[in-house]
């Protein structure tokens, strides 16, 4: 029997990548989208005689019930969230009603259809926040420092309690930053290598950054999707940390991207005011032990090539853009 997955958030970075992993295995896949007024099929373009779209929206529990009872997925990854942090301290009401609410909905949807589904939960390091162990794992306490990080520890929590109180195959996955050249154009590493194109080619001069201190645990996403399938196949469902187990700061970030392409980034990179967060995180490193010993995975893609992909690709890009202009 083919295995039908259902994907919210399929049109985000890791929504691709996961739909081309379940596609590859054999499934049928279903990805939820919500509706806009321009289509935003970017990233699943090149799927999408594959893959089954069906509108909904984290916000709409009627139509969350609907796929669920139409589609009848045996799997199902909520991925779909507000997800950028800056953003969630402007709009922390619609924060919390999408990243934390939205989880809800989409756990009682699959509770109404009566029907066995084993579920994802998106879960963030974001969660470890002010962070009070070094590195984090999954016992290490969390202390949320956005709106984002709060409405994801709802999420993470719901997804517990609908395991615990329904017996639910219910896991989450607390996956630390992970990046790619779809990653989107706001999110810092992305910014920079996209930035660093730029003004290689001689389109830009500058790129203005916040805090260059911040430390992160940056990986691939397409090693990440894997971890996530391989939580919904363990008979017993349970939550893992996924991460590299290395930081680096934005600094090293900016060094490595630059260095890639000849220039220093000194020269180059403006810090600005606006991109400081009211309040920051500023260190985050896992544990991903659990992970490789249960579920066998690891992370496969070091640091500097994580960087010099992105980079990389952004130079491809923006070659492009300035090719189809002439
Ligand atoms: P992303 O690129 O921002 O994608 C977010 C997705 O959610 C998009 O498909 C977006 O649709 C969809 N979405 C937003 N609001 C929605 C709504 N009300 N109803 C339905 N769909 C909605 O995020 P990502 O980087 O792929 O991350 C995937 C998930 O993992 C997110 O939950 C994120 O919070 C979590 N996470 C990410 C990281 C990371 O480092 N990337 C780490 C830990 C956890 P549109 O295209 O229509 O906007
Ligand atoms: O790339 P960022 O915006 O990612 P952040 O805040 O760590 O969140 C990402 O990872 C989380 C997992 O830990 C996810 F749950 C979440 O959905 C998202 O994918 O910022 C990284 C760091 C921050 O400390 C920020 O203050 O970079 C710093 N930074 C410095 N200058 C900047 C900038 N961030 C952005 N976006 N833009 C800047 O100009």
């Amino acid at each position: 029997m083919t295995k039908r997955a259902l994907i919210t958030g399929i049109t985000g970075q890791d929504g691709s990548y996961l739909a081309e992993l379940l596609l590859a295995k054999g499934y049928h896949v279903v990805g939820m989208v919500r509706r806009s007024s321009t289509v935003n099929f970017e990233r699943i373009g090149h799927l999408q005689d594959d893959i089954e779209l069906v509108p909904g929206d984290l916000l709409d529990e009627v139509s969350m019930i609907q796929i669920m009872r139409s589609q009848r997925p045996d799997e199902v990854y909520n991925l779909a969230a507000q997800s950028f942090v800056q953003t969630s301290f402007g709009q922390p009401v619609l924060t919390g009603e999408t990243t934390a609410l939205g989880v809800t909905r989409v756990l009682d949807a699959i509770r109404l259809s009566d029907h066995e589904v084993r579920f994802y939960q998106a879960s963030s390091s974001e969660m470890f926040g002010k962070v009070v162990e070094v590195p984090q794992s999954e016992s290490t306490p969390f202390y949320p420092r956005s709106p984002y990080g709060v409405a994801k520890l709802y999420g993470h929590w719901i997804t517990i309690n609908y395991r615990e109180s329904y017996g639910m195959h219910a896991s989450s996955g607390i996956l630390f930053n992970h990046e790619s050249p779809r990653r989107g154009l706001e999110f810092v590493t992305r910014k920079i290598a996209n930035g660093v194109a730029r003004i290689k080619l001689g389109l830009d001069t500058e790129i203005r950054l916040g805090n260059l201190d911040a430390q992160r645990d940056w990986g691939f996403a397409g090693d990440y999707v894997d971890a996530m399938w391989r939580m919904l196949q363990c008979d017993e469902p349970s939550d893992y940390v996924v991460s590299t187990d290395e930081t680096h700061s934005v600094r090293e970030f900016c060094e490595v991207a630059f260095g890639h392409v000849g220039l220093e980034w000194s020269d180059h990179v403006v810090i600005d005011e606006r991109f400081f967060r009211p309040a920051e995180v500023e260190l985050l490193v896992g544990d991903a032990s659990r992970a490789r010993e249960i579920l066998g995975w690891q992370a496969t893609t070091p640091f500097v090539d994580l960087v010099t992909m992105m980079v990389e690709a952004d130079l491809d890009n923006v070659a492009r853009q300035q090719r189809n202009l002439a």
